[in-house]
């Protein structure tokens, strides 16, 4: 049996989260998105492992203190004594969230496959990375390949969320090296809004058809934000609905669904029941400010799942 259900690669963030449009005021909390989705899935009961570097400065400690806080695996964090933690705004708008980063040269931008020795990636269900993983530097992108392979010729398998950030990366690079990444993938979580950049298509139909013609070998679920999602299990194509909340912010709110899809699915989901599981749990995370902090528990999940998303 699998030490680990889900072992995250990527970059933990430090949040300063705008609480009034227009003022400077901010909350400090956390985020990086496979540092979100694990810890979404470790308030589920996953057992979890996070693979990355913090600086050895206040900032990394925190996020190290945040990770084992919520009972995640840090063996795997390495602490970069020359580099700083990476830092992001999220600030919101009409258009709903923007997110501003100060984070070039960060300490996890310095990762390197050979940081990998060591790591638990012959002993996990999934491994989870993303497109920023990839995105936020060379040497990380080399050691997210490295642990794709790493983790396949173990048997293990392989979650991809799409994530694209147009501020770490021109669109061409990302959709190359993303196309690269998702044929390997047995779980793809592409959001529409992603897609748009990456396909130029609007309709989920066609771009499920773009993922599957560039190699998708696995299960692809389509994240369609508020509406639910879309399950490509490479036989069918089934919409699962979201559920209506009163939505403040909706940072982290794709991880959240990650998290919790890959927990069900370990916990013995089918791939529809923990869709819909997920979905609920996304929902709930938007019903507060930040990535983490409102990364709901099983009960808040169920109890949703049960009176179905009347409180919207
Ligand atoms: O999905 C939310 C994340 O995007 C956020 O926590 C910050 O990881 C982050 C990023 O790089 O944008």
């Amino acid at each position: 049996m699998a030490d680990f259900d889900i072992v995250g690669l990527g970059e933990p963030l430090i949040e300063f989260n705008q609480t009034r449009a227009g003022d400077p005021h901010y909350l400090q909390g956390f985020g990086g998105d496979t540092s979100n989705a694990v810890i979404a899935a470790a308030r589920q009961g996953a057992r979890c492992a996070y693979l990355t570097r913090v600086g050895a400065d206040a900032f990394g400690d925190q996020l190290l203190q945040l990770l084992r806080g919520e009972q995640v695996d840090t063996a795997g964090v390495r602490v970069d004594p020359d580099a700083h933690t990476g830092v992001y705004f999220v600030q919101h708008g009409p258009d709903g969230h923007v997110f501003s980063y100060l984070r070039r040269d960060s300490a996890a931008s310095r990762m390197q496959p050979s940081d990998l020795d060591g790591a638990p990636l012959s002993r996990c269900r999934y491994l989870h990375v993303s497109g920023i993983s990839l995105a936020i530097s060379a040497s990380a992108c080399d050691t997210v390949f490295e642990a794709i392979g790493r983790t396949r010729q173990a048997g293990g398998q392989v979650s991809l969320d799409s994530n694209l950030r147009l501020r770490l990366w021109p669109v061409a690079r990302a959709r190359a090296i993303l196309r690269e990444a998702l044929a390997m993938a047995d779980l793809f979580l592409p959001s529409l809004d992603d897609l748009r950049h990456l396909t130029g298509h609007d309709d989920p139909q066609r771009t499920l058809d773009w993922i599957r013609a560039a190699g998708a070998p696995g299960v692809v679920v389509l994240k369609l934000g508020k509406d639910g999602a879309l399950v490509d299990d490479g036989q069918a194509r089934t919409p699962v609905p979201g559920l209506a909340v009163k939505a403040v912010d909706a940072t982290g709110a794709g991880d959240c669904f990650a998290g919790n899809l890959l927990a069900r699915r370990c916990a013995g989901d089918d791939w529809l029941a923990a869709v819909r599981y997920a979905n609920a749990a996304a929902a709930l995370s938007t019903t507060g400010y930040g990535a983490v902090e409102p990364l709901p528990r099983p009960d808040a999940v169920r109890a949703l799942l049960a009176d179905g998303g009347a409180a919207g």
